[in-house]
């Protein structure tokens, strides 16, 4: 896998603005009537963020405005140069069939992309499972662990462990619906494979990056449900919807309970994928199905200005960046 094919293309903040406009001017009257929407819960959380922040001091608001001016100044400039990529951006999402999800993306914070729009297949699936169990069972060895494995075993930095992962990060839909978030130049920050047994801790509630009020999310995910995901009592994903907008993570510990806060549990059969913002309110539920494993691949993705969490820059070699890569 090449350093430049962790890219999915090139683009500034300037043509996520645009784009985001473009779609969000489309999903206007979708959005607004979503906000109408809006459960109390969301709202009385809303306010009792906004009510905690303390007016900023005089210089701040004075840089805010500096900086905004800038930005509106910097996106008429560039306006023309990206209307062509967000246009081709549009048709890409149409050409997918993916509108609906992407509005979604925008309002609900997160989405849910059927198997017949992702295109993973069952020998897709079974291709990818086997590669995890594959690599949980090395990393079990290496570590010496206990053979009775845990209730949930994550694979870290898994992208370069087997050609299907590469191929999985390539899937157009993903591609598409991470660069409505983040922009085309967001890169791959983390690739994690996860196998879930029965137990009984839940993945607490969190928001995966800074959450306060902005346009633009640094970072953004895409899973791959790689068995059927099986709400509640399979100790699926769960999302609290529209609390990307909230402004904040849990920031209680009442709040990071994914019952307590009431979150939404995904049901999802194999070969879906499941994206969402960073500022999404997220966790999972304790699996207490006593038969089979969820499994699911994760991809997590930045801005290309930050960071990332895995070392995918330094680690791919000069002579695996062939023309075959990209
Ligand atoms: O395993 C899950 O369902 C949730 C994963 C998650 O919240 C995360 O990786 O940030």
């Amino acid at each position: 896998m090449a350093g430049a094919s962790l890219r999915s293309g090139t683009g500034t903040s300037a043509t996520r603005l645009q784009r985001v406009a473009a779609h969000v001017v489309a999903a206007a009257a979708a959005a607004a009537a979503a906000s109408k929407l809006l459960p109390p819960r969301v709202e009385q959380l809303r306010h009792e963020v906004q009510a905690a922040r303390q007016p900023p001091p005089h210089h701040t608001s004075r840089l805010e405005e500096l900086l905004a001016a800038r930005l509106a100044l910097s996106r008429l400039q560039d306006a023309e140069q990206h209307a062509a990529a967000v246009t081709q951006e549009a048709a890409s999402i149409r050409e997918l069939q993916l509108e609906r999800f992407a509005v979604e993306l925008d309002t609900r914070g997160w989405t849910v992309v059927p198997p017949t729009i992702t295109g993973l297949t069952p020998q897709r699936v079974e291709a990818l499972r086997r590669a995890i169990y594959r690599v949980a069972e090395e990393r079990q060895q290496q570590v010496g662990g206990d053979p009775a494995p845990e209730s949930m075993q994550r694979c870290y930095m898994v992208l370069f462990e087997d050609r299907v992962f590469e191929e999985a990060l390539m899937n157009p839909a993903m591609r598409c619906l991470i660069s409505f978030l983040l922009g085309d130049d967001a890169v791959l920050s983390s690739s994690i494979a996860t196998i879930k047994r029965q137990g009984h801790a839940p993945f607490v509630m969190h928001a995966d990056g800074p959450t306060e009020d902005r346009s633009q999310p640094l970072g953004a995910t895409a899973m791959f449900c790689l068995s059927d995901f099986q709400g509640e009592v399979g100790g699926a994903t769960a999302f609290v919807p529209f609390s990307h907008r909230i402004g904040a993570g849990p920031w209680r510990d009442e709040l990071t309970d994914p019952a307590a806060v009431g979150a939404e549990a995904v049901n999802a059969p194999a070969g879906s994928l499941l994206v969402w913002s960073e500022a999404t309110w997220h966790g999972a539920f304790p699996r207490l199905e006593p038969e089979g494993e969820r499994v699911d691949l994760l991809f997590y993705h930045v801005l290309s200005s930050m960071l990332t969490e895995e070392t995918y820059r330094e680690t791919v070699r000069i002579d695996e960046m062939t023309l075959d890569n990209y």
